[in-house]
């Protein structure tokens, strides 16, 4: 480290963006140029280990040999510099690219993908699929009525039908309108915007380490899923019925809370059986950190999910999803861009390399000595540390407080580490796949004094 952060050049560029944006989320300015793997490398020339990776959204690390070499082809020229209009006017090779990328990594029973932008219209993108198909159910498959089509054009049933979905609470899926509506990790993400009036159910608060508490964990998912129930039930009496169920397999945002298998298996039951489709949201878990390409992967279903969205560590947005969410005419999921043929073609170059340096595995190996040193230090800091738990890398850790979180976050990165927070009081472990045993172990060891430094 040269200088505490945000160093001064940091602070001038935050003046200077001061004057046509708001900066009170900014850090610090980076130099992509100079950070490589696991390392940021900020505009003052301060060097941190990055576990955190951009919200979790690098995949292989910063300025990955093989993505320079392939974005300096010529024959990938043409990609980068014209965008096109994907729902009506794709390039040649984008069935190639679809197949080669994300159809080489499609989940369980989901055979069809649809690429998007981002996280948020991903998801609202299958929500609006989620709508489609289930009033195609209800309508026999007909076609809508002129009082469907006329009703709809000003935001009256039953063209606009009083359809819910249901989420829980802690969850987060986005800060777009529909998907906020589904988002209940914190109030400033929702204050003063509209919603909808849909079920909330509680999503279980399990004690840690899971399989010490088997016995008590499974009470405490029994209470949420009778609650899930509950609610399809009241919400279906109160005219708008719950259409599909969204949920993350890890809640995030939120502050990394977990559930076992056996709730997922039973929620996704509970959701057959009264007709709602099942949409797993792994926006944060896809991608590999869990040690697995997908974080449901972990719950050994044939039959997962009816639709599964997906976006940061993959690169482009999108959503897989069974041949029944197909919409079932065009123009009614579309938007111009559709996606991004740039990102298909790094995220094909990720997945070769996941492949060929065997990350998934090193994730396994990496998750399983950083969980090891999250136990040790919270076996030696008991006033400060709890609840260690994770999948893979996919931590996360439980202090005292949120003031002291903070001051921990802030000195871990004068010390050259950048970690992030999530809930209330969580310091939360996203690294890129290629971190290793020796990086957690510096990380060990810095937290360690961080930690001395609070006791
Ligand atoms: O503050 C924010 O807007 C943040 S911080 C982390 C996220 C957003 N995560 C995005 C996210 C997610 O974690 C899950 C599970 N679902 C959807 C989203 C939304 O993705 P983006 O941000 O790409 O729209």
């Amino acid at each position: 480290m040269k200088t505490s952060i945000p160093g001064p050049r940091s602070q001038e560029l935050t003046k200077q963006l001061g004057d046509i944006q708001n900066v009170a989320a900014i850090h610090f300015f980076c130099n992509y140029d100079e950070s490589r793997g696991n390392y940021l490398v900020d505009v003052d020339g301060n060097r941190m280990l990055d576990i955190y990776t951009q919200i979790s959204s690098i995949p292989i690390g910063y300025n990955h040999p093989a993505l320079l070499k392939l974005m300096s082809i010529p024959n990938n020229l043409s990609t980068l510099v014209n965008r096109p209009a994907l729902g009506i006017l794709p390039p040649e090779n984008f069935p190639d690219q679809l197949t080669e990328s994300l159809l080489s990594v499609a989940p369980k029973g989901m055979g069809r993908v649809q690429t998007m932008a981002c996280g948020s219209c991903s998801n609202e993108n299958a929500y609006k699929a989620m709508f489609i198909w289930y009033r195609n159910k209800e309508r026999g498959h007909k076609s809508p009525s002129e009082e469907d089509l006329s009703s709809c054009m000003v935001n009256q049933v039953p063209g606009c039908p009083d359809l819910s979905i249901l989420s829980f609470m802690g969850a987060f899926h986005g800060r777009t309108m529909g998907c906020l509506a589904t988002t209940h990790s914190k109030a400033i993400h929702k204050l003063d915007v509209p919603s909808f009036d849909w079920p909330i159910a509680p999503f279980p608060t399990l004690r840690y380490p899971l399989e010490e508490f088997t016995r008590e964990n499974a009470q405490e998912e029994a209470r949420c899923l009778e609650e899930v129930e509950d609610l399809i039930v009241k919400w279906r009496q109160k005219g708008k019925p719950v259409a599909g169920i969204v949920i993350e397999p890890i809640q995030a945002e939120g502050g990394d809370n977990h559930a076992s298998p056996d709730f997922f298996v039973s929620l996704r039951k509970i959701a057959r059986k009264h007709g709602c489709a099942f949409h797993v949201d792994e926006v944060q878990t896809g991608g590999g950190n869990t040690g697995k390409q997908w974080a449901h992967e972990h719950w050994g279903m044939e039959d997962p999910a009816d639709i599964m969205s997906f976006s940061k560590k993959l690169l482009t947005g999108g959503f897989f999803h069974k041949d029944e969410f197909q919409a079932d005419k065009p123009f009614r999921i579309f938007n111009t861009w559709m996606g991004d043929p740039t990102k298909n073609l790094l995220l094909t170059e990720v997945l070769k390399v996941v492949r060929k340096e065997n990350l998934l595995a090193e994730v396994t190996r990496s998750g399983k000595a950083l969980m090891d040193g999250l136990y040790d230090l919270q076996a030696k800091y008991p006033g400060l540390l709890s609840r260690a738990r994770g999948v893979g890398t996919f931590c996360a850790i439980d202090v005292c407080d949120d003031a002291t979180r903070t001051s921990i976050l802030v000195k871990a990165r004068d010390k050259g580490v950048l970690l992030g927070g999530c809930g209330d009081r969580s310091i939360r472990f996203r690294p890129a796949l290629v971190f290793k045993d020796y990086h957690v172990n510096i990380f060990l060891n810095i937290f360690n004094d961080v930690l001395a430094e609070h006791k």
